[in-house]
C-alpha cells in the first residue's frame, strides 16, 4: 500500500540526507525523510566536528550555517607530539589559507532538522525503510513510500548501498589494519586545537569540540573491548602517549562515551543509477584519521541536490549521469590524504608490535613527521590537503 508521493523520498537523517533534503525544499521539490530512530537518539549522536570551508561556505550559501557561525569555533592551528619535540602548523598561512570550523555534528543535525521542519519538510521519526525497489521504499511496518527518485543517505550499513552492490555495483575498500578507541570526555580542551601526539605505545590524538567538552583517540589493537578501558587507565595512556611530562598535565573530567572504531575505507564504485542515489557515509565510508566523512557528505548532498533539481524541474538527467564523474575525484582526493595521515599517525599497515617490520613502519612515521616539521612544501601540502575536500 503506498502512503505518499514524492519527488524525493531520501532515507537517513544524518548531515548527507538533512543537507539534501533541505537544498531541495529550498529549489521547491517536495521530499520525504525517513529516519529510523527517534528525534532524542538523532540529536544526541556525537561523532564528527571538524568542518572544512567549502561545507562552511555551501551551508552558509544556503541558510543553514546559523548556528556553526555563531556557536562554531574556527581553528586555524594544530599540532604534532613526538619523539623530537612538539610543533605547531598554523594552517592558516599555509597552502591556501584555509581554516576549519570546529561544530559538533549533533549541533549541526538539530540545526538542519529544524530548518528542514520550518520549510515545512515531511520528516518521519522511528520509521525504518527495509527494502528499496525501483522508487518504492517499503517500510517496516509494510507500507510504501513512493518518489521518483529515492536518496540512500543511511549511512555504511543501510539498505540504499546494500541495494546498489546486490546488483553488482563494486566497492573498492581498504582495512587500515587499526583501530581507535574514541572517547568524549567532559573536560575542557588541553591544548589550544588539535593534537596528534605519537608514541610507540601508539597514536594518542585530541580534538577540541566546545569550551568543556573535548573528544579524545587511542589507537588500540583490532579486537579491542572499550568495557576494558576505565577512566582510569584512559587518562594514565592519553597522559603517556600525549608526553604529559614533557609538555604539561591534561585537564581530565568524566569520560562520557566510549567507543572502538575500525578504521577501514571504502569507495562504491558506481553511487547510484535508475532511481537509486547515494550521498554521504552510504556512498563510501573514509576512516576518521582526516576527519573528512561529514565534509564528503556535504558535498555530495549539494551534487546530488542540484541533479534531482535538473532531472526533476527540466527533465534533464545529465547531472544524474555526471554524478559519479563530478564526485569522485574529489572523494578519492579525500581518501589519499585519509590514507596519508594513518600512515603518518600509525605507521604502515601491518606494522604494529615489536618487531624488525614495526621498527622500521615506526622510523618511517618519524621521518614523515620530521619532514612536516621542517619543510614549506610539505607544511603547503598538508596543509591544502587538511582543509580542503
Ligand atoms: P549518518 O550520520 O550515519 O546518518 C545516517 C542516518 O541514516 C539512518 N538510517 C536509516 N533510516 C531509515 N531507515 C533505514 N533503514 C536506515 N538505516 C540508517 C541512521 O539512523 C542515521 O541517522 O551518515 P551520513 O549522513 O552519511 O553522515 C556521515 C557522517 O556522520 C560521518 O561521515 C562522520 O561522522 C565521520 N566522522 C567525522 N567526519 C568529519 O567530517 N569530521 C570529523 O571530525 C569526524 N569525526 C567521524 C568522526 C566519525 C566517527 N565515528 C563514529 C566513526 C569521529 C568519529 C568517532
Amino acid at each position: 500500500m503506498a502512503t505518499a508521493q514524492a519527488g524525493v523520498v531520501i532515507v537517513g537523517a544524518g548531515p548527507a540526507g538533512l543537507v539534501l533534503g533541505n537544498l531541495l525544499l529550498d529549489r521547491g521539490i517536495d521530499c520525504v525523510l525517513l529516519e529510523r530512530r527517534d528525534r532524542a537518539a538523532v540529536d544526541g549522536r556525537a561523532r564528527a566536528g571538524f568542518l572544512a570551508a567549502r561545507s562552511v561556505r555551501v551551508l552558509t550559501e544556503n541558510g543553514l550555517a546559523a548556528g556553526l557561525l555563531t556557536r562554531g569555533r574556527t581553528h586555524t592551528t594544530c599540532q604534532f607530539r613526538g619523539d623530537r619535540g612538539e610543533f605547531t602548523l598554523d594552517y592558516a598561512t599555509l597552502g591556501r589559507g584555509e581554516v576549519h570550523t570546529v561544530y559538533p555534528q549533533q549541533e549541526l543535525v538539530r540545526d538542519l532538522v529544524a530548518e528542514y521542519l520550518r520549510r515545512g519538510g515531511d520528516l518521519r521519526f522511528g520509521v525504518e525503510a527495509t527494502h528499496v525497489t525501483g522508487g518504492r521504499v517499503r517500510l517496516r511496518d509494510g507500507t510504501e513510500v513512493t518518489g521518483r527518485y529515492v536518496a540512500g543517505c543511511d549511512g555504511h550499513r543501510g539498505i540504499g548501498r546494500a541495494t546498489l552492490t546486490a546488483h553488482g555495483t563494486r566497492t573498492a575498500r581498504w582495512d587500515h589494519g587499526v583501530s581507535w578507541l574514541a572517547v568524549l570526555a567532559a573536560a575542557p580542551p588541553s591544548m589550544p586545537a588539535t593534537g596528534y601526539a605519537l608514541h610507540p605505545r601508539g597514536f594518542a590524538g585530541h580534538m577540541a569540540r566546545t569550551a568543556s567538552v573535548t573528544r579524545y583517540y587511542l589507537q588500540c589493537p583490532r579486537g579491542t573491548d572499550p568495557a576494558n578501558w576505565s577512566e582510569d587507565r584512559i587518562w594514565t595512556e592519553l597522559a603517556t602517549r600525549m608526553r604529559t611530562a614533557e609538555f604539561g598535565p591534561l585537564r581530565t573530567g568524566a569520560v562520557l562515551e566510549q567507543a572502538v572504531v575500525d578504521l577501514r575505507s571504502d569507495v562504491l564504485e558506481a553511487p547510484g543509477a535508475g532511481p537509486l542515489w547515494l550521498a554521504g557515509d552510504a556512498a563510501g565510508l573514509i576512516s576518521p584519521s582526516a576527519a573528512k566523512g561529514a565534509n564528503l557528505a556535504v558535498l555530495q548532498a549539494e551534487l546530488l541536490a542540484r541533479a534531482f533539481e535538473a532531472a526533476l524541474l527540466r527533465g534533464d538527467g545529465s547531472g544524474l549521469a555526471r554524478y559519479a564523474a563530478d564526485c569522485l575525484p574529489r572523494v578519492w582526493r579525500a581518501h589519499e590524504f585519509s590514507h596519508w595521515m594513518s600512515g603518518l599517525l600509525h605507521g604502515p599497515v601491518g606494522a604494529d608490535g615489536d618487531g624488525d617490520e614495526a621498527r622500521y613502519g615506526r622510523q618511517l612515521q618519524y621521518a614523515r613527521l620530521e619532514s612536516l616539521r621542517t619543510s614549506r612544501a610539505h607544511q603547503d601540502f598538508f596543509a591544502e590537503n587538511y582543509t580542503g575536500i
